[in-house]
Order: structure tokens, then C-alpha cells, then sequence
């Protein structure tokens, strides 16, 4: 049976990668290329300040980056905390195809892509250093909060960090992409230079199997963007995968598990999860627990920048955590 290929990745940024990718994947190409190919061209913009290079650094003026890619639980690579190149799916797709293994980290993931011709680029964008000196001076440099601040708001416009002001970044996001292939093949990716400003070591959701992505053949595929730190505490991507499985709708799928975010934290008004879903056959859904989240479906040789479905909390509902204290 012959499937319409599609694309669907979170935030707006991404559209000018799917308008270069859609025609390979519709041509015949591959879905796993075409993630790979949609995440490369957006860890290569300096512009893009959450993923590759252009990611904003640690507390301590380093970056590291996560990826990883997804077919099926048995094929799957990830990588994280590299150093010595941008592009985190590439490396992740040659853990999964050229050892034995799922995951690798730090030094040894950047041996492992070097010794696989990944050549050496230059991670650290000279605006991300500038954009750091910056938050030094406002901050204290010490890696303390910076105050719960809005998460990004996406106007649609490929842009989203805006500093309040004070050189501080307002949220995080990051880029994660499904496909389906004309022959209903599904892949995934999921790219990250991580929280902003972060302790030196850490690492989020991103490039962790069923917490930035999951995919299932047979069910479908989910990825998850906003706060690490929430998303790794409810599996969220797997969750909305395992639902499809049995069953769910990919709206209903992607519903539940932000209800989840919604009663099981107390959450920050900084916290945001975004979700999208798709099943082998095309049907698609996207929701996030606040308004912000766009997303970019691309398929019938169309690219479309969309809001989700309603956002799961109200504003008031968000503020929680302010109007309790
Ligand atoms: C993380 N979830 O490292 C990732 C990046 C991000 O939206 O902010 N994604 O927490």
C-alpha cells in the first residue's frame, strides 16, 4: 500500500528544513533520512538558539549537545553531551547502525563518531559565547534560577528565544521530528543543546528512548519538547505511544499524558510540554499544556505552520504554583 509521506516537527523553526526535505521524502526518499536531514539543517543554523550550533552554553561557557533517532525498539541510537560536533542525529543514527549498542555519552560518543568520519566542526556559534557573557553579567554566572519566567511563545515566525531584557533566555525548545514514508515506515529524531545555562552534565529528555521519543511500527511514533526535568519524570513520549497502541487516537494519546503533567506536578509558570503524535497511516495530533506551541506538518507537497490543539491548562491554571504561595 502506497502512504502519503508526511512530516510533523515541533515549533516553527522548522519549517525552511521541511521545505528543503519534504521533496526527497516524497520522491521515494527514506523516512529515517529525511529526520536525520530535517535535524541537520536546523543544528546548522546559528540563529536557532536551542539546538546545534547557535545553542545557548552552560553555566561554565561549554556546550554540549543530545540526540537520537528512532525506527522500532530495536533500532534506535542516541547520543549525548558531544562536544566535538553539531549534528547529534547523525551521530546517534551511527551508534544505532554501527554498534552494538543504544547509547553512548560525552568523550566516548564524540571517539565513537570520529572514528566513524564524523569530522570535527565548530559547536559553539561566537553569538552563543556573546549571549553568555551577557547572562553572566546579569546573573551572577552561578547557575542559580533565574527566576520563574515565561517558557518561549511561538509566533510562528521560525523565532523563539526572546531575552526578557536582562540577557536571561525565557524558556527552552528543541526540535523534534516524525516521518512516515511512502511506505508507511516511520522514523524519528529528536535534537537539543539542553536547558540553557545549565550545570555542566546535564541532560534532559531529548536524546533518552521513550522520554524525547518513541517510536513503535505498528503504532506509531511521539515526540516531546519544553522541560526535561518534567518530561523524564513521565516517560511522556512512550506513554503516548503505548496509548496508541492500545488504541487511543493520537489526540486522545497526546491529551492524556498532558493531563498527567498537569495533576501529577506542581508545576512552574516556566514549564511548558509540547507533544506530537502520528500513527503509520497518517493520522496526526499535537498538544501542549500552554498556549506557544506551534507546529509544522508538511505533506501534498504543502508545508503548514499550526497551533496545536487547545492548550490543556488554562493561563490561570498555569500560575499555579504563584498563586499558592
Ligand atoms: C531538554 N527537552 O533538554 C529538552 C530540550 C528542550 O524542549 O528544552 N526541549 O530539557
Amino acid at each position: 500500500m502506497s502512504i502519503s509521506p508526511l512530516l510533523l516537527s515541533t515549533w516553527s523553526f522548522a519549517r525552511t528544513a521541511h521545505e528543503v526535505v519534504l521533496p526527497a521524502l516524497e520522491a521515494g526518499g527514506t523516512s529515517l533520512d529525511a529526520v536525520e536531514n530535517v535535524c541537520r539543517i536546523i543544528e546548522d543554523d546559528p540563529a536557532i538558539d536551542s539546538v546545534g550550533y547557535g545553542g545557548l552554553l552552560d553555566v561554565e561557557g561549554g556546550l554540549t549537545l543530545d540526540g537520537c533517532v528512532m525506527q522500532s525498539p530495536d533500532r534506535c541510537g542516541s547520543v549525548c553531551a558531544i562536544t566535538l560536533n553539531r549534528h547529534p542525529v547523525t551521530a546517534a543514527r551511527l551508534v544505532m547502525e554501527r554498534s552494538p549498542h543504544v547509547m553512548l555519552a560525552g568523550p566516548g560518543a564524540d571517539e565513537f563518531a570520529a572514528a566513524q568520519g564524523m569530522e570535527e566542526t565548530p559547536v559553539v556559534a561566537p553569538g552563543s559565547t556573546e549571549k553568555w557573557h551577557a547572562w553572566r553579567r546579569t546573573s551572577g554566572g552561578d547557575g542559580s534560577p533565574v527566576g520563574d519566567r515565561p517558557p518561549p511563545f511561538d509566533r510562528g515566525d521560525g523565532s523563539l528565544f526572546e531575552a526578557a531584557g536582562d540577557g536571561n533566555p525565557v524558556g527552552h525548545d528543541t526540535i523534534g521530528v516524525l516521518a512516515i514514508d511512502a511506505s508507511g515506515t516511520l522514523a524519528g529524531a529528536c535534537s537539543t543543546s539542553g536547558m540553557p545555562y545549565k550545570y555542566p552534565g546535564r541532560v534532559g529528555d531529548s536524546p533518552i528512548i521513550g522520554h524525547g521519543l518513541y517510536v513503535d511500527p505498528d503504532a506509531g511514533a511521539a515526540a516531546a519538547t519544553g522541560s526535561g526535568e518534567r518530561i523524564m519524570g513521565l516517560c511522556a513520549s512512550f506513554q503516548v505511544v503505548d496509548r496508541m497502541r492500545r488504541g487511543a487516537s493520537p489526540g486522545d494519546a497526546v491529551r492524556e499524558v498532558l493531563e498527567q503533567f498537569r495533576d501529577r506536578y506542581d508545576l512552574l509558570v516556566s514549564d511548558q510540554v509540547g507533544l506530537i503524535a502520528c500513527t503509520p497511516d497518517g493520522l496526526w495530533a499535537a498538544g501542549a499544556l500552554r498556549p506557544g506551541f506551534k507546529v509544522v506538518l508538511s505533506r501534498d507537497g504543502g508545508h503548514e505552520v499550526l497551533d496545536p490543539a487547545t492548550p490543556i491548562l488554562s493561563k490561570e491554571a498555569c500560575n499555579r504554583r504563584e498563586e499558592s504561595e
